[in-house]
């Protein structure tokens, strides 16, 4: 019943470029050393790269701020190389998604220096300017109160002509005004210049921010103590947002056979997110809900303690699963992105008696759903987040630095105070999702030179873990991956285009992972194990699973 298409049959693998393969030395990744992984990556047995930012930019969100949509960040390479790389994807029957970052752009960009000049110049209103408020002594005051998805006002004040610009993310990022026709053509022109160079799709960033509410309203204020507020109720899947998809679509999408996956954040009840990917809305093939990512968030956001429970994924999983298909919709799955800690050290285990049964565990999740599966290079052999010898100093990226500095400040600058705050850090920073890939136990982890610097940590576990050592290994979370790579293949009938439909789900009590379970029922009888990860028994019609364990059981024909 549902219809056939290239992009549910693909698995995509997502590759940071900064984090993949050094080619020359200087400690940062770049297309060349992606080039040089091709037979790496189509002897897993994927069929897509998701390739995160690669255009030029300042870097101060690592390429999420682009200050030229048509062109590469010269330490990555050249336009030449990015053909090359596409090409021998191509050559390789391996497709190329690109990272389209249009909700804004970088401060470089010649768009915002010419928007910046003056009120007068056409491209003011690409971007969102508005005057001062003043309190009643006389203050100046920003346009209203939203807070920055990176901490701080959302609104920063530019002297030159006495207004603020609006910036969702950091105040080198201003968001961009979809409400501008002008800069919506421009935008599809550079989309373009990608598709009409072999590009097979986006993958968009930030999709539903592109419509704010048209009077951007102050957000209600929920925590009284704090002067900036979450206004993502004004600023996430604004009234013109499936106008501007449609658009987008018939101006640009429908001219070729392109995939496309929207990033929504703060958008997660049923009846909006269908709105994206109903079949005959005809906008987005597929999206990326934040649940998975958010799903131990603690009330006050990413780095308080939340009592992280398995039923949430359950709860999460079953919910969309069954949700889309009522729509003819097709599900994304994943569980790792550039965004978040590593599932294997935040929902599973990374100890070392667990940690090969876990990482088969979440690999069987993630390609065994319905949906398209995305996995985040390194995970394929279990990769794991940094160990907690690594101290604050360790993280890097912005976000955790952000709001590590803003709760210090609240709590007096103790950094003694700090440690609840290290530990959230250390299950959910984005550093861990951007680790250097472990290639080999040298020195740097045959990810750069040995004796190169690297732009990032290198986890120091790679000596055990990495993906040579693994290569030949029939048991090695690597070959599973393949394994199940493969599987997808063999039965795509069943595990690309089947139906979901979740068991009774038997226990609501509290369980956890590193306990045995066992399932007994007599409706077992007549199934083969098709998968399992070594920590299951099936025999009589009954499951026994293991401390992380898991099975697929396939009724015999
Ligand atoms: O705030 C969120 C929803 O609860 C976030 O998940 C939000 O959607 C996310 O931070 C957006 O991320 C993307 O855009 C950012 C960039 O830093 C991230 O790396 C990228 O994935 C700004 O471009």
């Amino acid at each position: 019943k549902v219809g056939k298409t290239w992009w549910k049959e693909t698995v995509v693998y997502q590759i940071y470029p900064a984090s993949f393969k050094d080619s020359n030395g200087d400690g940062l990744g770049d297309i060349p050393g992606i080039i040089s992984k091709i037979p790496y990556i189509a002897s897993l047995g994927v069929n897509a790269v998701w390739l995160s930012p690669i255009y030029a930019s300042p870097q101060h969100d690592m390429g999420y701020d682009i200050s030229d949509y048509r062109d590469i960040h010269g330490p990555y390479g050249t336009l030449d190389d990015f053909q090359r790389l596409i090409d021998e994807l191509h050559k390789n029957q391996i497709k190329l998604l690109m990272d389209l970052v249009v909700n804004h752009t970088s401060d470089e960009h010649s768009w915002f220096k010419e928007s910046r000049s003056s009120k007068q110049t056409p491209k003011r209103n690409w971007y969102f300017w508005r005057d001062p408020k003043y309190d009643a002594d006389g203050n100046r005051q920003e346009p209203n109160n939203w807070r920055s998805i990176f901490g701080g006002s959302a609104w920063h004040y530019d002297e030159a002509t006495d207004q603020y610009y609006l910036a969702l993310f950091l105040p080198s990022q201003p968001d961009l005004n979809w409400s501008n026709a002008d800069m919506r053509q421009a935008t599809y022109d550079d989309m373009r210049f990608w598709l009409d160079r072999g590009v097979d799709g986006f993958r968009i960033d930030s999709m539903n921010l592109m419509s704010k509410h048209p009077d951007l309203p102050d957000a209600k204020v929920i925590r009284p103590k704090e002067k900036y507020q979450d206004g993502s109720e004004f600023f996430a899947s604004g009234p013109k947002m499936h106008d501007y998809i449609r658009e987008m679509r018939t101006e640009v999408f429908d001219h070729y056979d392109a995939m496309t996956v929207g990033e929504l954040g703060f958008t997660k009840d049923e009846q909006s997110v269908s709105e994206y990917v109903a079949k005959d809305r005809h906008e987005l093939n597929m999206v990326f809900t934040g649940d998975i990512v958010d799903m131990d968030f603690g009330p006050g956001g990413k780095y308080e303690r939340d009592d992280f429970h398995p039923r949430k994924i359950r709860h999460i999983t079953n919910m969309w699963q069954c949700a889309l298909p009522k729509f003819d919709g097709w599900n994304s799955v994943y569980l790792d992105n550039h965004d978040s800690g590593r599932s294997l050290s935040r929902y599973a285990s990374d100890k070392p008696e667990h940690r090969i049964a876990s990482a088969k565990m979440l690999a069987t999740y993630l390609l065994t759903l319905a949906g398209t599966p995305f996995l985040l290079a390194g995970q394929e052999f279990g990769m794991a987040n940094l160990g907690k010898d690594y101290g604050a100093e360790s993280y890097i990226d912005v976000e955790a630095k952000n709001a590590y500095n803003a709760i210090l400040e609240q709590r007096g600058g103790a950094e003694s105070s700090m440690g609840d705050v290290l530990r959230e850090m250390q299950l959910k920073a984005r550093d861990h999702g951007r680790l250097p890939v472990q290639w080999d136990d040298s020195p740097n982890a045959g990810f750069t030179t040995p004796d190169a610097k690297p732009w990032m940590t290198i986890n120091k576990d790679h000596v055990e873990w990495n993906a040579a050592n693994q290569q030949d290994d029939d048991d090695s979370v690597l070959s599973f991956y393949k394994h199940l790579l493969q599987l997808r293949k063999d039965h795509a009938g069943l595990l690309v285009y089947g139906s979901y439909t979740p068991l009774k789900e038997r226990r609501p009590g509290r369980w956890s992972s590193d306990q045995e379970q066992s399932i007994s029922a007599a409706k077992y009888d007549g199934y083969e194990v098709l998968v399992s990860n070594g920590q299951s028994e099936f025999a009589d019609g009954s499951v026994r699973l293991g401390a992380y364990g898991t099975v697929v059981l396939l009724k015999q024909q």
